[in-house]
């Protein structure tokens, strides 16, 4: 019949766009540009918008939300959702396998299913006859919220099951999560139009499923990933977890591409390990791994206590967030003048270390946060990154908490503190009067990308200045080597060495010494280019800010702190302290474009050098009018790949870009060299 042309093409489509969504978001190997994606789409919302009995419940149109409800109704779970014991030490995990062996009275070799643990929100979804029934949250594991509205609306939960062979009644479980970069976007969006941002991806996941109106759970990036099979009716799964778990792959579910199965617990541990690496460079958050006995049968013999299997244990992660309380806030006054608070924490151990600071970042940051002192909040170490204040408890908020105050006043010198309008940092304006600020000064002068003074690390620094041995830089080249000797932990012998160091330092280069004063917004590039810009001190202390914004890489604010710097009568005085202890540098060749063969060329380095450092070799590479950058793009000339290049390298390859090994760069260095002495 001729009108049933219109019904059978949309049977097609619908199960073609199917076939693109179970490539897109549960294999993650899409076939097709999104652009064709979206023209299927469109071309089956117009037929059904022409047919709209035509319509039915598992067609992919129908993922964008339904009437909203005024309350959840309540399912139970036929067969119980079990909860997971846990596991935090080794000790722990020999503990679970030996009580599995005790309990089968054997000693054979166990096999295991290894998951990375999803933190998420534990659901269950019931298919009769391979199409969703009804979906729920694990609750308290007998009795659950149906959700079927919100869960229709994530694209890894099928509608309709793939392939064929399921049971007539299939209930699956698995954790709902959101993934870190849709969290990031979430929270941004959120930012963006002042609307609370959600602590972590797990509360996002489950804000966004307990939302009646299911419209607003369809625009939240959701996943699910299945763990286990449930119910089943009317057909059979295979016999150990992880052929249930492909085979529930196969009929249409995310299932974890970190998954292995592994035999005897040592490899268990091993896993974790390997896990725990990897565990940052994840797209998603996990917070511990879970092992399975993997033959189903040992699984029933084993059976369960209480609530929770004996057959299976989730091997937590040290946590990365941690309750404590905020002791007190200081405010510390950094090399430039900025004022930052710092949180003093009651020590709490998080992320495998203990910690009693936290950065606040500035008084924006605490203004967003809402916090006080006093208040009870969330620290998250996550990585090695510094450890941060995620949010306030509000309800464990004590009567007497007080307000997070900028101090008018440094308080290291006393002077005033100001903050520039629209700028987040407040700023000591002590400068160099600012005894904070100069032990920075000096610290970053002293440091090996600046001077290079091996042996005068922070502490020294601030015991020199603290005992009033030195106010400059320039001090430093001043000290006899029995003032220091007398000092905390300081021996005759490293006294001398500190003098040998400092003796070494003084034959520098112009681009260093230019690093080292400290200039706001001066780093390391910017030096070299106005080093090889001016060629002298006297020159780039005489420019004026209209020539020193000939200089690549100086833009109107950093040609206004060049200035400012040199005109202080104090720089000038400190300049003429240091250049009188002997500093000095290599007179500058003219440089042309014979002595600088690279202008105009971009490198980048990356994987591990054998004959040098990459520090040297940037310098050097440098040295012959190169920029030397540090990421891979369309501009960059050359890619100098050592030994382990990894992405920058497949990037330089996609990308055209030319390819450079060691033996090649070092060769050519000699010989760009050999020419520009010439
Ligand atoms: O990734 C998870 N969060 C996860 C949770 C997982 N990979 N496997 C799990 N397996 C189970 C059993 C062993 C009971 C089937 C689980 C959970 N349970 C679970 N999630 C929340 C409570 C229990």
């Amino acid at each position: 019949m001729i009108d049933d042309a219109p019904e059978q093409q949309l049977e097609l489509l619908k199960q073609e766009i199917n076939q693109h969504n179970y490539r897109y978001y549960v294999l993650d190997d899409p076939t097709v540009p999104d652009a064709e994606y979206d023209r299927l789409m469109q071309r089956l919302k117009t037929l059904e918008l022409a047919h709209p009995e035509w319509v039915t419940a598992d067609s992919p149109t129908q993922r964008v939300g339904a009437t909203p409800l005024s309350a959840f109704a309540e399912v139970a779970h036929e067969i119980p959702m079990l909860s997971l014991d846990n596991a935090f030490s080794e000790q722990d995990m020999l503990d679970f396998e030996r009580r599995i062996k005790e309990r089968l009275g054997s000693d054979a070799a166990i096999d295991y299913a290894c998951e990375p643990k999803l933190d998420g929100i534990a659901v269950s979804l019931l298919y009769r006859q391979g199409l969703l029934e009804r979906g729920a949250t694990r609750g308290d594991g007998r009795r659950g919220e149906d959700i079927t509205q919100n869960l229709r609306t994530i694209p890894s939960v099928p509608l309709k099951l793939m392939g064929s062979g399921w049971p007539e009644l299939l209930e699956v479980r698995g954790e709902v999560y959101m993934p870190k970069q849709g969290f990031g976007e979430l929270n941004r969006r959120a930012a963006a139009v002042d609307e609370k941002q959600f602590v972590n991806p797990r509360n996002a996941a489950a804000g966004s499923l307990r939302q009646l109106d299911s419209k607003i759970t369809a625009n939240r990036p959701l996943e699910l990933c299945c763990y286990s099979a449930g119910l089943v009716k009317g057909g059979q799964l295979p016999d150990n977890h992880i052929a249930v778990l492909k085979k529930l792959n196969a009929w249409g579910f995310r299932i974890n591409e970190q998954m292995a199965s592994v035999s005897g617990v040592q490899a268990c541990i091993q896993y974790y390990g390997g896990l725990q690496d990897k565990r940052d460079t994840l797209p998603y958050e996990i917070d511990g791994v879970v092992f399975k006995v993997n033959e189903l049968a040992l699984q029933r013999r084993l059976g369960f206590v209480s609530r929770a299997p004996r057959w299976a244990i989730a091997y937590k992660f040290p946590a990365q967030e941690e309750l404590t309380q905020l002791l007190d806030v200081e405010f510390q006054v950094g090399r430039t003048g900025a004022v930052t608070p710092v949180a003093r924490l009651e020590p709490v151990f998080v992320g495998g270390v203990t910690v009693s600071n936290a950065t606040l970042h500035n008084m924006d940051e605490v203004e967003r946060l809402g916090v006080c002192i006093g208040d009870t909040v969330i620290i998250r170490r996550a990585g090695d990154v510094i450890p941060q204040v995620v949010s306030v408890v509000l309800e464990r908020r004590p009567q007497n908490a007080a307000k997070i105050k900028l101090p008018l006043n440094c308080p290291v010198c006393d002077s005033e503190i100001t903050r520039d309008e629209g700028e987040a940092v407040a700023r000591c304006s002590g400068g160099l009067y600012c005894a904070a600020q100069r032990k920075e000064a000096i610290k970053h002068f002293a440091s090996r990308k600046a001077m290079d003074i091996e042996g005068l690390g922070d502490k020294l620094v601030e015991l020199l200045v603290d005992k009033q041995l030195i106010k400059t830089a320039a001090d430093l080249y001043k000290l006899q080597w029995q003032q220091i000797s007398g000092l905390e932990r300081m021996g005759e012998k490293s006294a001398r060495n500190l003098m040998q160091a400092l003796e070494k330092s003084k034959s520098t280069q112009l681009s260093h010494f230019i690093y080292a004063l400290g200039i706001r917004e001066v780093g390391e590039a910017t030096a070299l280019n106005l080093a090889n810009y001016f060629g002298s001190l006297e020159a780039l202390a005489a420019a004026e800010e209209p020539e020193l914004l000939e200089v690549d890489d100086v833009g109107p604010i950093v040609a206004k702190h060049l200035a400012t710097f040199f005109h202080q009568p104090h720089n000038k005085e400190v300049l003429d302290g240091l250049i009188k202890a002997g500093i000095s540098w290599p007179e500058p060749k003219v440089r042309d474009s014979k002595s600088m063969p690279l202008q105009g060329m971009t490198f980048v380095l990356t994987g591990t050098l054998e004959s040098m450092t990459r520090e040297e070799a940037k310098s050097r590479l440098q040295l012959l009018g190169a920029k030397v950058s540090g990421s891979v793009s369309v501009k960059t000339t050359m890619l100098v790949a050592g030994t382990k290049a990894g992405s920058k390298l497949t990037k330089a390859e996609k990308l055209g870009v030319d390819v450079m090994d060691e033996e090649r760069l070092l060769r050519q260095l000699n010989e760009w060299e050999a020419a520009a002495a010439n």
